[in-house]
């Protein structure tokens, strides 16, 4: 019997301990600066995140260990130790800042992370991570810049366009290479190859940013390349930004290019370590060799042309004879700062086949790639020496079938391809994009197959984690309609399209999407980077420009709405991913914009009539786009953007320890607030303005429509800033939902007051009337667009409508089908229908609040990637109950909302809640609202 019991035990006991080894905690992603061991940054203190897992709940971290050594082999010793932060009390799992040695230049920095849980129970170590240094001084610099002048031959052409330059060096090697590591960077874009292999998988590299301020490099390991004895370095340098044809044809004058330099320049350092400590470097300087080679031209706006028969086989080896190549030239360079690229790189993410081929006239063949896009077409054809095959682009077709590229504008948008006549030949262009879902080829000599043209997507490489999909196949193709606006868009800078002479990083834009491209994807670098472009493209008296890079210096351009970007952008990237180094690198750039509104609004603490007459166009942009009759008064939306503003930099503020400003920040908003209500506000809670102060509005963009203080963008933006005291808040909701319903329930905003529309519902108690909008198919709205063939986000509500088209006149003028500030309702999906928010900063305190709305929606699956792991709220309902799976991280918590009717019950995993485990809290409404720890959930409910 005895012997049995122990038997028994033991076999509980074991049980008992494989259990609580499943639930250990282990370290999942690690991350620094938001990359999974990046190489070249020059972040002196990197930032470290992890992410844990674990089967089991509540799990929480208490102390965690960093250890970081400059040899791999050292982490399990105490040799080479760069930080040890040995046990450290600390519930901390994200932006933990490296605080050890100082580092140098080209340092290896190899580490691991373990953590102690709630019981203290320590974590394996997690698998060893790295990131390398890049050059840190200026003096690293051994390479000079050079360049090698083309000269454009085609004559005939209106446009200016050379041909990018071949550079090349050979170069040996002793034996034993331990480590090459290239730091390369270009005026222009480059593309590097060694022993004839493209070097990385970027594109457009190094990117876009204002030369003349900053320029970036990028690292490439390229040890594996390298042979030993002979070795041949390659270049190929765009024009691209530096001095290709940017931006819109109107604001670029007189050239429309060349809008940083003339020729494009290259500064390369290959620098190479070998066994026996010795080192050699290879840099740019005047004895490498230029030639053109068969690019014809390569522009960003205009496309490419390629002679086949202009190859130079093996340009880029040491099995070249360069005895005709000519001499470089030193370049001017630039004075700006340089530094580590600190953002995605673009690269490819996709490849798409042609859904259809139609031949809408005689050889001149059409091809259907089912969605729109950034990128190019890579072409594979057969043919004869110098036959020319001419590729166009657009977004749309005429009724007719009839390419439609009126709306690209000053954009040539044409590949050109001169074939060799040999077998079968497969070509991409370079240092171009194109937005397009339809391919026009014409010069083929046969019929042409889907393979002749392949989509190849490309955008900056930031990470595409979350998901949302429903019950609603509509909305699940408007929310997929988003994310392709977001990869189209998040091209180096966040542009507001792909395909016209323009693709700027309109701020006004990026402020409206900006949570909606948070909860889409990873962009803590992207913006990082951004954020920099922003602070170089603010103007010395304060105000930010209207779009950053702001590639012309004389243009002073600014608008409210707009600029608050320059606050409101890096607030809400703090709000995702407690990054407080954004606000502090930010700051002192923030506060002169800030002082600057404080002292234009010194008068009154706020913005009555007419007080933006200086802005360009007068006003500003106001709310753009808007299906109003008359305007939005700028001023109103001035006012409570400045407000806003003001709150959130009081926050701001507060998060890096400077209460004495935070408290400044907030006595000024609660006075201009107060001020603001007074002077537009009626007793009824509705906005009034003096319309004669504004005369004929001339100057205002379309100021002859007239101003009003009542549009659903008034009342939405100052629920959604929660600028009321609650009783205004109600009176508002109701002007809201009363002029909803003049207008058949649909929007009328314009970008501006878009993004506040549903969530201010939402937050007024309807929801009902959010989703119904939400939902709807006629025009205007989102679901019309779907309706109307859209698989991208459209500019306007009118882009395209059945009675007129593509809107006319206005087609040429403005009319992109993929722009993402209408898209910004895709926020709402995940902060109000699956009702993921967060309470902090960072997702540590997190909210799942589901809203059933009308109950159009039976199944919700929402998964928002956060810096602390997946957070997931997938919810379905039926006549009487509702269903909520919930999925939490290690180390966080969460208040969970669960739905309920009176005297319901509510289960969790079938049975009733175990208190030990869930907490209830409160009934709120119709909730009943539990806390929960770590892991996974399922809750039930009476509806
Ligand atoms: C358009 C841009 C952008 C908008 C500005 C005011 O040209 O595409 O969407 O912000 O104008």
């Amino acid at each position: 019997m005895k012997k049995i019991t122990l038997i028994f035990l033991s076999i509980i006991l074991l049980h008992s301990c494989s259990k609580e080894a499943e639930d250990n905690i282990s370290i999942s992603k690690i991350t620094v600066n938001y990359f999974e061991s990046p190489i070249g940054i020059d972040d002196p203190n990197p930032s470290i995140s992890w992410t844990m897992s674990s089967n089991g709940r509540n799990k929480k971290q208490t102390a965690y260990q960093i250890k970081v050594a400059s040899l791999k082999e050292s982490l399990n010793t105490d040799d080479n130790t760069l930080w040890d932060t040995g046990k450290l009390v600390s519930a901390q799992n994200s932006q933990v800042r490296y605080a050890g040695k100082e580092l140098q230049s080209g340092q290896h920095c190899y580490f691991k992370v373990r953590i102690w849980d709630e019981n203290d129970v320590a974590s394996s170590w997690s698998e060893v991570s790295m990131w390398t240094m890049g050059l840190l001084n200026k003096s690293d610099w051994k390479a000079k810049w050079i360049g090698y002048k083309t000269t454009d031959k085609n004559k005939k052409d209106t446009l200016h366009l050379p041909p990018p330059p071949y550079l090349r060096k050979s170069f040996t090697t002793k034996a034993n290479v331990k480590n090459a590591t290239l730091y390369v960077t270009a005026l222009g874009a480059f593309e590097m190859s060694l022993n004839g292999k493209k070097i990385g998988e970027d594109f457009l590299t190094p990117g876009w940013s204002d030369y003349n301020k900053r320029i970036y490099y990028k690292t490439y390991n390229v040890t594996s390349h390298l042979n030993e004895g002979e070795n041949t370095i390659g270049a190929i340098l765009g024009d691209a930004w530096y001095a290709g044809y940017v931006g819109p044809k109107v604001l670029s004058k007189p050239r429309n290019r060349e809008l940083y330099g003339l020729h494009p320049g290259l500064l390369s350092q290959l620098e190479i370590e070998y066994d026996n400590g010795e080192k050699d470097i290879i840099t740019s300087d005047e004895s490498w060799k230029a030639n053109e080679g068969p690019l014809i031209y390569a522009d960003l706006l205009m496309g490419v042309a390629y002679n086949a028969n202009s190859e130079l086989p093996n340009w880029n080896t040491t099995n070249y004879d360069d005895k005709d190549w000519k001499p470089v030239f030193i370049h001017k360079g630039t004075e700006g700062v340089i530094q580590a690229y600190p953002g995605n790189s673009i690269q490819v993410y996709d490849e798409i086949e042609p859904i259809e081929i139609t031949e809408p006239k005689k050889d001149t063949y059409i091809f259907n790639l089912g969605q729109n896009f950034a990128g190019h077409a890579r072409l594979q054809v057969k043919g004869n020496k110098n036959d020319t095959i001419v590729i166009r682009f657009g977004e749309r077709l005429h009724d007719d079938g009839r390419l439609m590229t009126e709306n690209l504008r000053f954009a040539r948008a044409t590949d050109t391809y001169i074939l060799k006549g040999e077998g079968t030949e497969v070509w991409e262009p370079k240092f171009t994009y194109h937005g397009f879902q339809y391919v026009e080829v014409t010069g083929l000599k046969t019929k042409p197959s889907k393979k002749t043209i392949t989509g190849i997507p490309f955008g900056s490489s930031i990470p595409f984690e979350s998901s949302f999909t429903s019950s609603d196949e509509v909305l699940n193709k408007m929310y997929q309609n988003v994310v392709w606006t977001q990869h189209s868009n998040f091209m180096e800078v966040p542009t507001d399209s792909p395909q016209r002479d323009e693709r700027l990083g309109w701020l006004g834009d990026v402020q409206i999407f900006s949570r909606s491209a948070l909860y889409n994807a990873n962009i803590g670098a992207f913006n990082t980077k951004w954020f920099a472009d922003v602070r170089d493209a603010q103007y010395d008296n304060g105000p930010y420009a209207v779009f950053a890079p702001r590639p012309y210096p004389k243009l002073v351009w600014y608008s409210p709405g707009w600029m608050e970007a320059g606050v409101m952008v890096p607030y809400n990237t703090y709000k995702f991913y407690n990054d407080t180094k954004i606000i502090e690198s930010h700051y002192e750039s923030m506060t002169r914009f800030m002082d600057y509104h404080i002292e234009k609004s010194k008068a009154h603490k706020f913005y009555p009539e007419h007080s933006w007459a200086d802005a360009k166009p007068e006003g500003g942009f106001g709310d753009w786009l808007s299906m109003t009759d008359k305007h939005l008064s700028h001023d109103i939306l001035a006012s409570m953007h400045y407000q806003y503003a003001l709150k959130i930099m009081s926050e701001m503020s507060g998060a890096i320890g400077k209460q004495e400003k935070a408290n400044y920040y907030e006595a000024l908003y609660n006075e201009s607030v107060s001020a603001f209500i007074k002077h537009y506000i009626d007793e009824d809670g509705k906005f009034q303005i003096d319309e004669a102060v504004y005369g004929k509005a001339k100057g205002y963009f379309e100021g002859e429509r007239g101003f009003t203080g009542h549009t659903q963008s008034a009342y939405a933006t100052a629920i959604y800033f929660d600028l009321l005291p609650p009783e205004l808040k109600e009176k508002a909701g109701k002007h809201l939902v009363d002029l909803l319903a003049e207008n058949n329930n649909l929007p009328s905003s314009g970008i501006l007051g878009i993004r506040q529309l549903l969530p201010a519902l939402s937050s007024i108690g309807r929801s009902d009337l959010a989703y119904e909008i939400l939902l709807k198919k006629d025009y205007p709205s989102w679901g019309f667009q779907v309706k109307n063939g859209a698989t991208t986000i459209w500019e306007r509500w009118n882009s395209y409508t059945p009675e007129d088209g593509f809107n006319g006149e206005m087609n040429a003028k403005m009319n992109s089908f993929n722009h993402y500030a209408f898209g910004a309702f895709s926020q709402f999906l995940f902060s109000d229908i699956a009702g993921i928010k967060t309470k902090d900063a960072g997702f540590k305190n997190i909210v799942i609040k589901p809203k059933l709305g009308n109950k159009a929606l039976t199944d919700v699956n929402a998964k928002y990637a956060s810096i602390n792991g997946d957070i997931v709220s997938s919810w379905s309902i039926d006549d009487s109950n509702f269903n909520l799976e919930v999925e939490i991280p290690v180390n966080t918590k969460a208040s969970v909302y669960i739905p309920f009717k009176e005297g319901g019950v509510v289960l969790e995993s079938g049975s009733e809640i175990d208190s030990k485990l869930i907490k209830f809290v409160k009934h709120e409404g119709d909730y009943k609202v539990y806390e929960i720890g770590s892991g996974s959930y399922k809750f039930q409910s009476e509806i």
